[in-house]
């Protein structure tokens, strides 16, 4: 069986002589033009950067390597005794193209689980912050603190060869990917259930039961399925979304991917971010406390109103590409619709119910480009339902699945030799003159 570096030595030959066509042969090709509209609205639709391993299309939603969330689900390894994909065979496909094969994935998941224990000075350094530093401040702290180990830096600082730059990124990444789950398993038991022992990595396990187990969740099998498919189907998102784009623009300095990651979490750490999950449930958690169990539609319209009036956004709708509901929100209310203890759950009743009215609520309300939801509308609210009840911390949970998508990139762009990102900027007056020209 192949392991992970073996595969991409393959396929790293394949893809540099594909860029080097496009650029030898369409280098001077237009994909779109550059209007006054994208320098002020952050550059919304503008297509500007390079990246391979998914693309969002507004109506269908994310395709990873062209296979669409369905077709994930059928064809990607799932853990033994569970249906739902792990982490790893998402990672093998965002990283290489291909499906793996179980032998594949399996291996991938040792290789991970062998990588996992922390370093003796990140737990020291978590254990010593304050345990009501918010979880996200936290994490970007002790993904940078794993720096001090870097391949990366350590083989640049001795000076290496440009086109052996990919297989340090990767050494960092595939080190990161496995290190998380201990780094945000610490900073929960820390914060939550504090003097308590945390797990071993369990080397027979996935990255996300191993993840699960030290948090300290670990009989409960279906929200490790549950976290299994949340994190595959976090795991990327295209380039341009703020935490990709900002572990894409750190790496194109040649930081280490430690570095660039952590830089990512603080742009994930954001409300119209990543933080909307959180944001999401204390919003239903107040409707709730407003309202009570027994909701009607009508009562749901009346809190909509309410929130958008007050000149609030409401959480779990809207999207900066997307003008459907997203096929992740779709994917997990799906998981919810194959278990009656979730759907008897009166919170995640009251996430169906909201995407019964909000579509039509926010289109009458008329700003939103997309009234539809967002995979946030309903992912925090089932973590609720588990017992997972400490909303900070939701992010954090994005946080260790975005790390596959985002780490990816890092490892192509350095593979491909892209270079420091650098995009020209424009003044009011400048723009003023270009227009009147
Ligand atoms: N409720 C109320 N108003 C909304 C809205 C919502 N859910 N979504 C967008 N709008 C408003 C915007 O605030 C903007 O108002 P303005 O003109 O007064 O500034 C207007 O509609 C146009 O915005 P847009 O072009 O449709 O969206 P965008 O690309 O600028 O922003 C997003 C996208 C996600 C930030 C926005 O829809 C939003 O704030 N949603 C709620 C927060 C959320 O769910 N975020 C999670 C996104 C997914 C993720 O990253 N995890």
């Amino acid at each position: 069986t192949k392991t992970i570096k073996e595969a991409l030595d393959e396929i790293v030959p394949a893809k540099r002589a594909q860029l080097q066509a496009l650029k030898a042969e369409h280098s001077q090709a237009v994909l779109g033009d550059v209007k006054v509209e994208h320098l002020i609205g952050g550059m919304r639709g503008l297509k500007s950067m390079l990246w391979d391993a998914s693309v969002l299309d507004p109506n269908e939603g994310i395709r990873f390597h062209g296979l669409s969330i369905p077709e994930c689900q059928s064809q990607l390894t799932a853990a033994p005794g569970g249906k739902e994909i792990i982490a790893e065979s998402m990672l093998w496909l965002l990283l290489t193209g291909k499906v793996p094969t179980e032998a594949e994935t399996r291996q991938l998941s040792q290789e991970l689980a062998e990588r996992g224990q922390l370093p003796k000075h990140v737990e020291k350094l978590l254990d010593e912050l304050p345990t009501t530093l918010h979880p996200m401040t936290q994490l970007g702290m002790g993904v940078a603190a794993l720096n001090h180990d870097s391949a990366f830096q350590a083989a640049y600082e001795r000076g290496i060869k440009k086109t052996e730059y990919w297989t340090y990124a990767l050494e960092d990444s595939l080190d990161l990917i496995a290190k998380l789950p201990a780094i945000a398993a610490r900073i929960y038991r820390n914060a939550y259930r504090p003097g308590t022992p945390l797990a071993d990595i369990n080397k027979d396990l996935d990255l996300v039961g191993n993840y699960v187990n030290m948090l300290g969740f670990g009989d409960n099998h279906s929200l490790t399925e549950y976290l299994r498919l949340y994190i595959a189907l976090h795991g990327d998102h295209e380039g341009g979304n703020a935490s990709a784009h900002t572990a894409h623009l750190i790496g194109s300095t040649l930081a280490d991917p430690f570095l660039a990651y952590a830089g990512a979490l603080y742009a994930l750490a954001g409300p119209l971010h990543g933080l909307a999950n959180q944001e999401v449930l204390r919003w239903q958690l107040n409707m709730r406390k407003e309202l009570g169990d027994n909701l009607t539609h009508d009562h749901i319209k009346e809190f909509l109103w309410k929130t958008l009036k007050s000149g609030q956004v409401v959480p779990g709708y809207g999207h900066g590409v997307l003008r459907k509901s997203d096929p992740r929100f779709t994917a997990l209310l799906q998981f919810c619709d194959t278990r009656p203890e979730l759907l008897a759950d009166p919170v995640i009743q009251m996430v169906k119910k909201t995407y019964e009215v909000a579509p039509a609520v926010l289109k009458e309300h008329g700003k939103t480009k997309n009234p539809y939801p967002n995979v946030d509308a309903a992912s925090g609210c089932v973590l609720y339902h588990y017992g997972l009840k400490e909303f900070k911390y939701y992010t954090v949970i994005f946080g260790v699945s975005r790390a596959l998508g985002a780490l990816t990139q890092i490892v192509w762009a350095r593979a491909l030799g892209l270079p420091i990102e650098r995009p020209k900027s424009l003044s009011m007056d400048a723009i003023e003159k270009l227009v009147k020209q």
